[in-house]
C-alpha cells in the first residue's frame, strides 16, 4: 500500500480550524504532552506501578528537545509548557488534554513518544481516543520507524492512525522537532513525517533531560538516563537498531554529554546515569566521555556512576575497562544472546565467541563492574533440553552477575521480521504480544508450550537461591548491595508479578475503567472482587520474597572484623547452652575481644541485660534463617493440627516475634545504609 490513500485529508483542514489561530498573530499557550504509552497485560488492562524502575530515554530525549526549543524561543510568542507523562507509573489525564486543547487562547497537542511494537496497541488506543475529542496527536518511535523503513507501503495499524487524523512520524527529530512543534501549534501536522533518510547530526543536539514530575515515580529519584551515541556496527538479524538508526555510529560531543550529566547532577541531584547507547563501546568518542567524566570527578567533585551496554568483545580494547570503571561505571549489559555457536552464526552476531565469555566477564568483574547478560530463548537451534543445558553451563562456567532471558520475537524493524513477512509465515497479529515474553512466531524445534516452559526454566535456575548467593558471594563488596537490589527487583518481577523485570515496577495497579476494546469493562464489585485475592496473593509472595533475600544476605553479607571476633567469642560461650547466655558471659566476651581488639566498645551491664532479654546478637549469630523458618512452620502445624498446647508457649512466640523484627530492621538498615 502507498501513501497516497490515505484517508486524512479530510480532517486536516478541521484540525486548523479547531486551532482558531492564525499563523501570523502566533500567540497563546501550547501545552506539549509527551506521554510514553504503557502496554495492556495479557487480562486487558494497561501495565501501571506505584512505582517504575527504569525510566524512559525517549521521554527525556523529546523532553530535553522541547525545553531547548522553549529556552531558545523558537516558537516565537508562544509559551510552551510541557507536561511529561509516563503511563507505566502514571494515568494519563485524557480529559485534561482535551479540555486544554479547547480553552480559549490555548491549545494542545498529544506526542505519543518511543512507541515500541508491544505498546503500539495501548498507543493507538490512546490516540483515537484523543482523537475523537479533536485533539491532535502525534505518534513516534520504533514501531511506526521500523514499519516504515522496511516496507514500501504502509501497513494496517498505521493506516487505522492516518485515517484518523493521527500523524505518524518515521526517524529521529533532533533537527526537526521544533518544525513540528510550530506545524502542530498552526494546526498543519502532515499525516506522515519520514525523516529515516534524513538522520540528525547528534553532535550538538540537545541533549536528554530528565522531568522531576516523571521521575518521582520512580524507586530511585535520583537515576536518569542518557543516549551518548545512536546505531551500531554490527549485523545481528534480530536487531531493529541498525535498520532504524543505522549501522554508522552518531553521537554527542564529549562537551554536551558531561554538561549534561553536570547540569542534571547539579540541578535535581541526579547520581546514577543509564547510557542507553545499544554499543557504548564503539561510540567513537567513548574514550573522550570517559576522560571527561573521570577529570569532572577529580576537578569538581561530581562523582556520578553509570551503567553501559557493550558487545562481547569490548573488553579487548586496550584501557577501556579500567577507564570505564574509574570513571563511575558499576555494571554493563552485554549482549551474549547463546551459547550456541550456530545460533550465533544463524543470526549474524558472529563478533560473540562463546569461548571468550568467561574471560570478559573476568575483565569486567577485576575492575569491579557487574555484568548482566542478555540472553535469547528460541534461536533456530535451541531445543527445550538444550536450552536447560545452556543455562547451566551460563550458571557453572561463564558465571555472569545477572542474566536477562527474552524469548525470540521478530521485531518490527529487523531483518528476521521482515523476511518471515515476506516469506508469508504466520506470525502473530496481536503486537502487544512483542515484548520479549510471549510467543510470536512458529519455531522449527520446539512447541509453544515447550519454548515458553523453556523461558520459564531459565529464569528459575538463574535465580535460585543456591544461585544468587554463589554470586553474592564472588561480587566485589563496592557492588554488592547494587547486585542484592538487583536480583530483589528481577524475582519480585518472576515471582510475584509474572512478568519480565524490564517491563515491570513495584506494585501493579489496575484501572478498571481503562481496559482493552473487546474485554469487557467490569463493574465496581466484579472488579473488587477479582483485585483483593490479586493484591493479598501479591502482599503474601512479597513477604516470601522478603524473606529469601534475608536469607539471602545473611548467607553472604560481609561480616566485619570487630563482628567476627565479637561472634566467634560468643559463640564459643554459647556453644551448648542454647540461644540464651547469661549477661556475666556476654560481658566475658566482650571483655575477652577488647583485650585482643581495644577498640571494641564493651556496653554497659544494662545494655547486656537487655541484650541478653532480647537476644539482641541472637538473630546475627546465625548465618541463616533457617531456625527461624522452622519455628514458624511448626507453629502452623500445630495451628492446622489444633495442637492448642503448643501455641501457648507465648513467651517463644515473643522471642521469636521479636528476633524476626530484629532481623527486618537489620536488614532494611543495611539495606538503606548499605553497610553489612
Ligand atoms: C534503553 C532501552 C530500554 C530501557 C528503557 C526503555 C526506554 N524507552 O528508554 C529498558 C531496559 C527498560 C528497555 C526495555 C524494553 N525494551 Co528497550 N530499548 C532501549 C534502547 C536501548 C534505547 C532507547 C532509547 O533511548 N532510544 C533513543 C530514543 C531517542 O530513540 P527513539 O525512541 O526511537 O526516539 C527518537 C525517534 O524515534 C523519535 N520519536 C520517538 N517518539 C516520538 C514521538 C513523536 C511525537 C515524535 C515526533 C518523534 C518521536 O524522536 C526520538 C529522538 O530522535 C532501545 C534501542 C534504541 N537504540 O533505541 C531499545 C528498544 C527500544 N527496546 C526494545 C524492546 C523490545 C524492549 C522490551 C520490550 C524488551 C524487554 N522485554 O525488555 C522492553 C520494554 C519495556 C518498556 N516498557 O519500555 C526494542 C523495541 C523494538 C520494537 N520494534 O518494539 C528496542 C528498539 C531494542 C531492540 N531490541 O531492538 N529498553
Ligand atoms: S550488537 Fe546489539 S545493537 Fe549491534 S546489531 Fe547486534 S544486537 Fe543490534
Amino acid at each position: 500500500m502507498g501513501e497516497t490513500g490515505f484517508g486524512t485529508e479530510g480532517s486536516r483542514p478541521r484540525l486548523a480550524a479547531l486551532a482558531g489561530l492564525k499563523t501570523e498573530d502566533r500567540q497563546g499557550t501550547f501545552h506539549v504532552y509527551l506521554i510514553k504509552p504503557s502496554k495492556y497485560d495479557d487480562d486487558g488492562f494497561v501495565i501501571r506501578h506505584w512505582r517504575g524502575v527504569v525510566p524512559s530515554n525517549s521521554l527525556a530525549c523529546l523532553h530535553g528537545l522541547t525545553a531547548d526549543a522553549r529556552e531558545r524561543g523558537l516558537l516565537g510568542q508562544v509559551e510552551l509548557r510541557t507536561h511529561v507523562i509516563d503511563e507505566s507509573v502514571s494515568r494519563i489525564p485524557l480529559d485534561e488534554i482535551a479540555r486544554r486543547n479547547r480553552a480559549a487562547g490555548c491549545r494542545a497537542v498529544a506526542c505519543l513518544v518511543g512507541v515500541q511494537t508491544n505498546q503500539f496497541c495501548r498507543a493507538a488506543d490512546i490516540a483515537l481516543s484523543l482523537r475523537r475529542e479533536g485533539v491532535p496527536v502525534m505518534v513516534g518511535g520504533f514501531h511506526v520507524t521500523g514499519m516504515l523503513a522496511l516496507f514500501p507501503g504502509v501497513s494496517p495499524e498505521i493506516r487505522q492512525l492516518l485515517d484518523a487524523g493521527v500523524s505518524v512520524v518515521a526517524g529521529e527529530v533532533e533537527h526537526r522537532w521544533h518544525e513540528l512543534l510550530r506545524d502542530a501549534w498552526e494546526g498543519k501536522l502532515q499525516p506522515i513525517y519520514r525523516l529515516i533518510d534524513d538522520p540528525p547530526d547528534l553532535y550538538d543536539a540537545a541533549c536528554p533531560r530528565a522531568s522531576r514530575e516523571a521521575t518521582r515515580r520512580f524507586v530511585n529519584a535520583n537515576y536518569a538516563t542518557i543516549d551518548c551515541s545512536r546505531g551500531c556496527p554490527f549485523h545481528c538479524s534480530f536487531c531493529t537498531i541498525i535498520n532504524v538508526q543505522g549501522r554508522r555510529m552518531r553521537y554527542r560531543s564529549p562537551e554536551c554529554v558531561t554538561a549534561a550529566i553536570r547540569r542534571a547532577h547539579r540541578q535535581s541531584g541526579i547520581r546514577i546515569f543509564f547510557f542507553t547507547d545499544d554499543n557504548f563501546a564503539r561510540n567513537p568518542a567513548s574514550s573522550d566521555i570517559l576522560d571527561g567524566l573521570i577529570a569532572m570527578r577529580r576537578e569538581e567533585g561530581i562523582a556520578t556512576e553509570f551503567m553501559m551496554q557493550v558487545d562481547v568483545p569490548a573488553y579487548r580494547i586496550p584501557g577501556f575497562v579500567e577507564k570505564a570503571s574509574q570513571a563511575g561505571c558499576f555494571s554493563v549489559f552485554v549482549g551474549m544472546e547463546s551459547l550456541n555457536p550456530q545460533n550465533l552464526a544463524d543470526a549474524g552476531k558472529v563478533q560473540n565467541h562463546t569461548e571468550e565469555y568467561g574471560a570478559a566477564i573476568r575483565a569486567w568483574r577485576k575492575a569491579r563492574v557487574r555484568v548482566q547478560v542478555g540472553y535469547i530463548i528460541g534461536l533456530p537451534h535451541d531445543t527445550e533440553e538444550s536450552v536447560g543445558t545452556d543455562v547451566e553451563r551460563l550458571i557453572r562456567e561463564v558465571q555472569p552477575d545477572q542474566v536477562s532471558f527474552f524469548m525470540m520475537i521478530p521485531l518490527p524493524g529487523s531483518e528476521d521480521h521482515k523476511r518471515l513477512v515476506e516469506s508469508g509465515v504466520a506470525i502473530d497479529p496481536d503486537y502487544n504480544k512483542y515484548d520479549s515474553c510471549h510467543e510470536t512466531m512458529p519455531h522449527a524445534r520446539m512447541s509453544g508450550e515447550e519454548w515458553t516452559a523453556a523461558y520459564r526454566d531459565a529464569w528459575r535456575r538463574f535465580y535460585s537461591l543456591e544461585n544468587m548467593k554463589a554470586i553474592l558471594g564472588r561480587v566485589d563488596p563496592s557492588i554488592y548491595w547494587d547486585a542484592l537490589r538487583n536480583f530483589w527487583w528481577y524475582k519480585y518481577a518472576i515471582v510475584v508479578e509474572g512478568a519480565h523485570p524490564m517491563l515491570t515496577g513495584f506494585f501493579r495497579l489496575k484501572d478498571r475503567t481503562t481496559r482493552r476494546p473487546g474485554f469487557a469493562r467490569e463493574g465496581r464489585v466484579a472488579h473488587l472482587r477479582r483485585r483483593l485475592p490479586e493484591v493479598l496473593r501479591l502482599l503474601r509472595s512479597s513477604a516470601r520474597l522478603m524473606l529469601e533475600m534475608e536469607e539471602l544476605w545473611l548467607a553472604t553479607r560481609r561480616v566485619g572484623e570487630t563482628e567476627t571476633l565479637v561472634l566467634e567469642e560468643l559463640a564459643r560461650i554459647r556453644s551448648g547452652m542454647g540461644w540464651r547466655p547469661r549477661v556475666s558471659e556476654l560481658r566475658a566476651a566482650y571483655l575477652r575481644t577488647k583485650a585482643q581488639m581495644p577498640s571494641i566498645k564493651v556496653p554497659s551491664r544494662l545494655s547486656l541485660l537487655w541484650e541478653q532479654v532480647a537476644l539482641f546478637r541472637a538473630s546475627q549469630l546465625c548465618d541463616s534463617r533457617r531456625d527461624l523458618a522452622r519455628f514458624w512452620v511448626r507453629m502452623r502445624w500445630r495451628l492446622r493440627h489444633g495442637r492448642i498446647e503448643g501455641l501457648l508457649r507465648l513467651d517463644q512466640i515473643a522471642v521469636n516475634a521479636y528476633r524476626e523484627l530484629r532481623l527486618a530492621s537489620g536488614f532494611f538498615m543495611a539495606l538503606v545504609t548499605q553497610a553489612d
